[in-house]
């Protein structure tokens, strides 16, 4: 039976005939491309490369910047649901084209001159170059204003030493978009595969975002033509400006993984005879499912006016923070929930929970941890700052 999401609050009613369209239309990519190799994928510890090329060119890859630039030039409704169905195949998925994305490409095109956006964009948009983005370091996570690792101006070239660490798709990249201290303030640095100096191995061992590529990235005495620096911008403002974009593409791929687990719970529910009689018609499987049911539908309308803010240009980074922590937290606890809905099946490969359940853990405290988004909404509300 072909998947058919979960809409109580005829949320479809809401959308354009174009953006149901383009919904549908990654959704049967997802069903078809992802969902039959993901679990081989996930298990191997490996990144289904031969996908990229392909959603390269379906366009979803930087699919709400500019057609100018080889992008799709959609609006945030349709970023938000391709992100969406991407995560309801694996948060790995959705994590390459988030990356991709919205800190890669993103920063190039706001902060890049003419000539890096064309160098970079239409490679970039359609899969022909891969890019990471390198914020956190070993030493600084929630913190990343206190990184070390740093440029200095040698004349004709900057020289880059440090380290990042915990970076999605370093180890395959083309490009990563590098923020380091210049004279003491942030800047961004284009830095390029094959650089001397730059080496970016892969972070073995992850027991979540197993089909997802996790990097180091080292620069040791790194020469960095001075045309790599992003001109438009300095401070942090360049680096969060990007995890705006990506912790918005969350707030909906997290309903994605979340959509997953209902799905199969439900099915599993309605199957799994135990005490003569389908477990869904016991009264306290039905408040289990009933409760995610709620929980997605909320998280449905939080996504759904988060698009329409940001299309409209008035969404302030605070709205961004309320939904990405309440979507990623109500889909992790609803995979939870999902788990033990399925019994000891819960824990098997052949049902998407598990997968789903410990990628969620990492989307929960990658682009700001939960309670990273909780002191941001404090400091809003109170206008005291509480991290430190
Ligand atoms: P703070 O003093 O608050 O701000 C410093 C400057 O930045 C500006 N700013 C923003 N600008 C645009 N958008 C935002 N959301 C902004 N938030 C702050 C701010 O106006 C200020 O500008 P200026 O011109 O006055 O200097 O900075 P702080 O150092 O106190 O930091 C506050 C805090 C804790 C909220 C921040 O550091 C934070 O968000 N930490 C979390 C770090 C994080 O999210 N890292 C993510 C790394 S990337 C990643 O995880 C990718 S996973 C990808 C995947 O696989 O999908
Ligand atoms: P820490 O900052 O050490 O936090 C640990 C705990 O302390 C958390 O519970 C946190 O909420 C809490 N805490 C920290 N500060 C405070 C405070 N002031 N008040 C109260 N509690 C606090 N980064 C990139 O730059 N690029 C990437 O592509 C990228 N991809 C990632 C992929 C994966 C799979 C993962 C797991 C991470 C990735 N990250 C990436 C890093 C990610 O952004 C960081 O892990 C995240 O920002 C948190 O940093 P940390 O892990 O150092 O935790």
């Amino acid at each position: 039976m072909a998947y058919e999401g979960l809409d109580f609050y005829n949320i479809d009613d809401l959308l354009t005939e174009d953006e149901r369209t383009i919904r549908d239309t990654v959704r049967g990519w997802v069903s078809e491309r992802v969902i039959p190799i993901i679990e081989g994928h996930y298990q191997a510890g490996t990144f289904p490369q031969e996908l990229i090329r392909e959603m390269g060119e379906l366009g979803f890859l930087g699919a709400n910047l500019p057609e100018e630039y080889g992008c799709a030039g959609l609006n945030n409704v349709c970023y938000g649901l391709i992100c969406q169905e991407l995560e309801r195949g694996d948060s790995a998925i959705r994590s390459f084209a988030s990356v991709q994305g919205s800190l890669v490409m993103y920063p190039i095109y706001a902060f890049g001159s003419e000539e890096q956006k064309r160098k970079w964009l239409p490679k970039l948009a359609s899969g022909e170059a891969i890019g990471c983005f390198g914020l956190t370091e070993p030493d600084f996570g929630s913190n990343p204003g206190g990184m070390v690792t740093k440029a200095e101006d040698k004349g004709d070239h900057y020289l880059l030493n440090g380290a990042k660490m915990w970076i999605t798709n370093g180890t395959i990249a083309d490009v990563a978009v590098v923020w380091a201290k210049l004279d003491g303030v942030i800047h961004g640095f284009i830095v390029e595969r094959g650089m001397e100096g730059f080496t970016a191995p892969e972070m073995k061992g992850k027991h979540s975002l197993r089909a997802s590529i996790t990097s180091e990235l080292v620069f040791s005495d790194v020469r960095v033509p001075k045309e790599n620096l992003l001109p438009g911008v300095k401070g942090l403002r360049g680096p969060f400006s990007c995890l705006n974009n990506a912790r918005y593409g969350i707030s909906w791929g997290a309903l994605g993984a979340a959509m997953a687990c209902f799905d199969s719970s439900k099915q599993y529910a309605l199957s799994r005879i135990q005490f003569d009689k389908p477990i869904a018609s016991y009264q306290l499987v039905q408040n289990k499912l009933a409760w995610m049911l709620r929980e997605i539908t909320k998280g449905q309308l939080l996504a759904w006016r988060l698009a329409k803010m940001k299309d409209d240009g008035t969404l302030i980074p605070q709205q961004i923070s309320l939904a990405k922590m309440n979507n990623v937290d109500i889909a992790l606890q609803i995979a939870r929930v999902s788990r033990d809905i399925h019994g000891a099946n819960g824990i098997l490969g052949e049902y998407p929970i598990m997968r789903h359940a410990n990628n969620l853990e990492s989307v929960f405290t990658y682009e700001g941890t939960h309670d990273i988004h909780n002191l941001i909404i404090g400091r809003w509300i109170t206008g005291i700052a509480a991290f430190e």
